[in-house]
């Protein structure tokens, strides 16, 4: 396993529309355990494939809390096929945006079908941090930032900042 660099605004790979995966093999799951390992290592709750400079429609996530033990989770050409017209709110924050947080409305159910790490089809409700969190990824696979459902303003304010922070920390 290895820790890859996660991509940062206003790199353009993370517009990009990520492809779908043609078969789970020993290498998808190898790729896998990698962003597994990178985001643990960042630390997040979730990363998209095309966050590690892969555009492939392919997603790790783990929400258990600290005290928990880990319970990773994989999704493989992830789709929602349904999502309830109840929104909720959530302070977001991206391991591409570091360091910037604003809230963002989101479906608190959403009804999800993906290949897991065994390539296995899965269907299941997500709802909470765990509705948050897919929404939020899977916006990853299509080149979408969650700085792109806030204002013009805020968005700019956002890339610039992670811009001066890169500047000042080349300059360091
Ligand atoms: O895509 C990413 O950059 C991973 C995010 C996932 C995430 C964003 C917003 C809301 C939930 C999950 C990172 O994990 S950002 C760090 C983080 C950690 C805990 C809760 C929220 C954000
Ligand atoms: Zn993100």
């Amino acid at each position: 396993m290895a820790i890859r660099r996660i991509l940062t605004v206003p790199d353009p790979v993370l517009k990009q529309v990520s492809k779908p995966v043609a078969e789970v093999t020993d290498e998808t799951r190898a790729l896998m355990d990698d962003m597994l390992e990178t985001m643990y290592d960042a630390p997040g709750i979730g990363l998209a494939a095309v966050q590690v400079g892969v555009p492939l429609r392919i997603i790790v996530m783990d929400l258990a809390r600290e005290d928990e033990p880990k319970a990773p989770r994989f999704f493989v050409n992830p789709e929602i096929l349904e999502r309830i017209e109840e929104t909720q709110p959530y302070e977001e924050g991206c391991l591409s945006v570091p360091d910037f947080y604003e809230t963002v409305e989101r479906p608190s159910r959403v009804r999800l079908r993906y290949l897991n790490y065994s390539g296995e089809p899965v269907e299941e409700w997500a709802e909470g941090l765990y509705a948050v969190c897919i929404q939020h990824e899977m916006d990853h696979l299509e080149g979408v930032l969650f700085i792109d459902h806030l204002s013009r303003l805020k968005r700019n304010y956002a890339i610039d900042k992670v811009k001066k922070a890169k500047r000042l920390a080349a300059n360091a």
